[in-house]
């Protein structure tokens, strides 16, 4: 990947924009010669954007003066992400008067502060701030801008509240403000922006409820709150929405189940639910969304089988399903077709028509996930698709050794087992009677990226098992398969190799996922940087103790949503894992005498892991203290 383009740059590629939005020229229509008059900027404006330019640290605006708007400057295009656009309308008191109406720096990593005097030019219709590198907070003072239609400042380093004002801003058509820092509740006011059809507050740290008042905003057509700490029920007030396109609540702290009135947003094109905490909820209505291209209902305690019209939905591109209590049979349907479907993790009754409908444990029918979905099946070969992946074969006393998303490598004495496979959209993928993992979601805002092996585009200095990592959009879960009932240790190897180590919008990532065992949350938001004290530093989690009982370990690694999405690119999120050990803590054939102790070893893994997590909420485990920046041999934590 190319480094991003810096303003100082001398090979800086200026070009100038194709299209002419200005007309700073104008022909004076009543001499007898056709005199050319020069619009100008006011000089007080010229003063402001001066000021603007100086706090957000700007380099390419420079010079400004009267003549600006028809100036080079103000029009640097390097790609679509990648651009400096300053626009004037220049028509104001017989086209001799020009004003900003346009400010839109994309992708320069500018790394100043976001001015307050940005709310002193009446004119603007749009800022855009995307993907740079400022801090400080939104200001108040915007609310003063009379005609403002887009207000959109994806990934800086903004923090904390939105202004109530900004509910003053009734022209506002898009606030889009994910991938920052911001917090704090809701403002109601934001109820009074009734022209707004965008409305994206994803990877934030908003906290509260929804208010009421967002019913009020009829003409949405797309809400996004993904990874926030909003809490509630999913409010009632959807069903106002009818204008609704996309709808994206993953990864919030919010309480199902789907109120019904879902039912009524007829354009959904894109739904996105998962992780509702409460009870256990039916399939929503969603027979009259004949426009629905994706459907995720993920984690949602949805408790049913999948209702037949779902078939008749002829965009529907992603079917996923997963981690619910769906019941009944897999629909013929669901196997055939093109579409992307996953059902993993689910209650379905096997159907004599299934077996090799489904692919096969070895050989996974492309752009479907089926691992774990069944209560039982009659069929040996079948074993991945039924729940807790029973063995099949004879139990076996071995270590394992898996270097995540790489090819086979000598490490710290020990040979780590290739696991280099990335078929992109295969899902799951298993050595029967040794290891598999089955990796869930996609990347969906880019197409592009479906790749499951992350690459360390920016040069970070990892050797060993940390060059290479497994990536999964959503859940990554590894087995270690056949496994003789005793204590093992787990020791998860991660390093963090997507984000880069400078200060640029590509440093901002904040990759955020739990890690559980067996079943049991040992951390939930766990974070790599953070853990290991930045980027490009193998850490090593240790956990003493696991307990295999049935044949299987689990290592799940959980994306709820938290974290950054849109950096360095859209679409980046979901765990991330290098290498994983697993060692017996008991010699070959030295009689299991584990029996009785396992009781007693379980009830108090689910203690000491409470404990870990009351820990780690009082902040700490959070502390450096515990980890090793040296070297690879990271903090330990013992279960028992
Ligand atoms: C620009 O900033 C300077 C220094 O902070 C300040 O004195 C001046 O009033 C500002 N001008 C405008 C037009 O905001
Ligand atoms: C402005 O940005 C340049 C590099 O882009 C940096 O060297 C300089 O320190 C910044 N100035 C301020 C005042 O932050
Ligand atoms: C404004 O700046 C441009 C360079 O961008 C320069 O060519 C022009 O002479 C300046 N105009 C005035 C009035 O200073
Ligand atoms: C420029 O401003 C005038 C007056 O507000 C408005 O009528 C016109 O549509 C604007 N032109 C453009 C291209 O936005
Ligand atoms: C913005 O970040 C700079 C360092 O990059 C820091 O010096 C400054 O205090 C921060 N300002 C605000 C308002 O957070
Ligand atoms: C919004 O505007 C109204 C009327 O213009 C004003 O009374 C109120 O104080 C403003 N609210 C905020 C939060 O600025
Ligand atoms: C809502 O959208 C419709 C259709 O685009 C538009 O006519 C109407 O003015 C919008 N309402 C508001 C309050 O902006
Ligand atoms: C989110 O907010 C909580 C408190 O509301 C705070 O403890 C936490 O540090 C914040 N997280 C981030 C990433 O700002
Ligand atoms: C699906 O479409 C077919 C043909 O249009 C129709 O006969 C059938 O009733 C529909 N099924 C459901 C469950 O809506
Ligand atoms: C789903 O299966 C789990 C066991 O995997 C069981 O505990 C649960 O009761 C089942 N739920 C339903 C609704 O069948
Ligand atoms: C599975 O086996 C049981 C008992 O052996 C039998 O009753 C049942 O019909 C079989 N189910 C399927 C789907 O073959
Ligand atoms: C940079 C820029 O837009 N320059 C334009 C200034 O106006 C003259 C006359 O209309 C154009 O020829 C330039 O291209």
């Amino acid at each position: 990947m190319a480094s991003p383009p810096s303003l100082l740059s001398k090979t800086f590629s200026v070009l100038v924009s194709g299209f002419v939005v200005l007309n700073c020229f104008a022909v004076d229509k009543f001499g007898s010669h056709a005199q050319v008059i020069t619009p100008l900027l006011p000089v007080d404006e010229v003063q402001i954007l001066q000021n603007i330019s100086n706090k957000l640290n700007i380099s390419n605006w420079a010079p400004i003066n009267q003549t600006s708007c028809n100036s080079t400057q103000w029009k640097h295009t390097i790609d679509s992400k990648t651009q400096s656009i300053v626009t004037c309308n220049c028509t104001f008191e017989n086209d001799s008067v020009c004003h900003v109406t346009n400010i839109s720096v994309k992708g320069f990593n500018l790394n100043g502060v976001l001015p307050d005097e940005l709310g002193d030019l009446p004119h603007l219709l749009e800022i855009d701030l995307t993907r740079n590198y400022i801090n400080g907070t939104i200001p108040p003072r915007l609310a003063q801008l009379p005609n403002l239609k887009i207000l959109s400042l994806i990934v800086n380093r903004l923090t904390g509240p939105i202004p109530p004002e900004i509910g003053n801003i009734t022209t506002l058509e898009e606030l889009v403000l994910d991938d920052n820092l911001l917090g704090g509740p809701l403002p109601p006011d934001l109820g009074k922006l009734t022209s707004l059809r965008r409305l994206v507050l994803s990877s934030n740290n908003f906290t509260g409820t929804i208010p009421e008042t967002l019913g009020n905003l009829k003409n949405l057509t797309e809400f996004m709150i993904d990874g926030s700490e909003l809490s509630g029920k999913i409010p009632e007030f959807i069903g106002n929405w009818r204008n609704i396109v996309k709808l994206d609540l993953q990864g919030t702290s919010m309480e199902g189940p789907i109120p019904s009135n879902i039912s009524l947003l007829t354009s959904l094109k894109s739904l996105r639910i998962s992780d509702l905490n409460g009870s256990s909820s039916p399939f929503p209505n969603l027979q009259a969304m004949k426009s629905l291209e994706n459907l995720i209902l993920r984690n949602c305690l949805i408790t049913a089988s999948i209702p037949d019209y779902i078939a008749n939905m002829t965009s529907l591109n992603f079917l996923f399903l997963n981690n619910n209590l769906l019941t009944g049979e897999v629909p013929k349907w669901a196997l055939n077709n093109r579409q992307k479907v996953d059902l993993s993790y689910n209650n379905f009754t096997w159907s004599a028509l299934e077996g090799s409908a489904l692919g096969s444990c070895q050989q996974p029918k492309q752009d479907k996930n089926f691992v774990s979905s069944h209560l039982s099946n009659n069929n040996t070969d079948d074993w991945c698709f039924t729940k807790g992946l029973p063995c099949t074969q004879n139990l076996e006393y071995r270590s394992l050794f898996i270097n995540c998303g790489g090819g086979s490598a000598p490490f710290n004495g020990d040979t780590y087992e290739r696991d280099s496979n990335d078929g992109g959209r295969v899902s799951f993928s298993f050595l029967p009677g040794k290891w598999g993992y089955s990796s869930t979601g996609t990347y969906m805002e880019n197409t592009s990226v479906q790749t499951s092996i992350a690459k360390n585009d920016f040069n970070l200095g990892v050797t060993g098992v940390y060059e290479t990592a497994r990536l999964a959009p959503q859940s990554l879960k590894y087995y270690a398969l056949c496994l003789p009932k005793g204590k093992y240790k787990v020791q998860l190897h991660f390093a963090e190799i997507m984000y880069s180590n400078d200060q640029t919008f590509s440093s901002l990532g904040r990759r955020i996922f739990d890690i559980s065992i067996q079943g049991i949350t040992l951390w939930k938001n766990f974070n790599i940087m953070e853990r290991a004290g930045g980027v490009g530093i193998g850490i090593i989690e240790v956990f003493d103790n696991i307990i295999v009982n049935d044949g299987t370990l689990e290592i799940h690694l959980y994306w709820a949503g938290k974290g950054t999405t849109f950096v360095p690119y859209r679409g980046v999120h979901g765990p991330l894992i290098s290498a994983i050990t697993v060692t017996p803590k008991f010699k070959n054939g030295s009689g299991l005498s584990v029996g009785a102790v396992i009781g007693i070893v379980a009830a108090s893994c689910v203690l000491a892991a409470l404990f870990l997590l009351l820990l780690r909420s009082k902040g700490y485990l959070g502390g450096k203290e515990l980890v090793d920046k040296g070297g690879t041999e990271g903090i330990s934590i013992s279960l028992v």
